[in-house]
């Protein structure tokens, strides 16, 4: 199916999920707020789209639940094994001292943190469940600087509407749209469950994404690009690039 009939497929889906009175507000409704993701195509396409526009129409500003301490999991699985390269063995050594993460793209004023200046922003706590797209699960308390208020303090350009970022580990790259971005639970995160964030878990800093599905959240982070566009994300992906839950 080429884009211009996907398109309008999805439009008629959106007008039907949001109860509006014809395909021409849908178009334009979808198009004002960017509701059709990177990988509306495929076979799969339509119900990403379905499921991507149905949130930010329907819960934009809801939050991840949380959890009380008493739920914290005592076990969390540590998914995969922390980079062996030589770069990251050495900041380890270091107490990651030497970690930076870059802020760039779309942004007034282009930065280069350490995990100090990290913390020298508020820092927010909160208990949620990270869950794996395979089916389990834990719950973790997670502490961290809002993405928001870095990239505020950035100053994001109005043309911005997504923000990717990579890890150390060249093939995790992320993407998420302003929405969860600018989310007051999304954390560039540097902390769990009261001590610093294990490398099994990211240490030193991953990006808590918790209203999405645990791939989303990348550990080994060290670059943030805002950007206008999806360009840079590998085809063919299998996992959906919206895995709100
Ligand atoms: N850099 C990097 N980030 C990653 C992964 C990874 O292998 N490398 N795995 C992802 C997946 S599939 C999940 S479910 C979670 C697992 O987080 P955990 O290791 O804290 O359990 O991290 C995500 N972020
Ligand atoms: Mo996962």
């Amino acid at each position: 199916m080429n884009t211009l009939s996907r398109r309008k497929l999805i439009t008629a889906g959106l007008a039907a999920t949001a109860g509006v009175s014809g395909l021409a507000v849908a178009a334009r409704m979808a198009d004002r707020h960017g509701l059709i993701p990177p990988d509306c195509g495929g076979i799969y396409g339509l119900g990403h789209t379905l499921t991507y526009a149905s949130h930010r129409i329907l819960t934009a500003n809801s939050l991840a639940r949380e959890f009380p301490r008493s739920e914290i999991s005592k076990t969390p699985y540590a998914n995969g094994k922390p980079p062996k390269d030589a770069e990251f063995k050495h900041l380890e050594a270091g107490g990651f001292a030497d970690w930076r993460i870059a802020i760039e793209g779309l942004v007034a004023r282009p930065a280069s943190l350490s995990l100090a200046d990290l913390k020298a922003h508020s820092s927010r706590s909160q208990i949620t469940q990270l869950a794996c797209e395979e089916g389990w699960s834990f719950i973790a308390e997670w502490t961290g600087v809002p993405l928001a208020e870095v990239l505020n303090a950035a100053g994001i350009l109005p043309q911005a509407r997504y923000v990717l970022y990579y890890s150390i580990q060249r093939n995790w790259l992320g993407s998420v749209d302003m929405a969860d971005a600018m989310h007051p639970q999304t954390l560039l995160t540097y902390g769990m469950n009261g001590g610093e964030l294990p490398v099994g878990h990211g240490g030193p800093l991953r990006l808590r994404v918790p209203r999405q599905l645990g791939y989303k959240s990348v550990k080994f982070i060290n670059r943030l690009k805002v950007t206008d566009n999806l360009d840079e994300l590998p085809k063919g992906k299998s996992y959906s690039w919206y895995a709100g839950i």
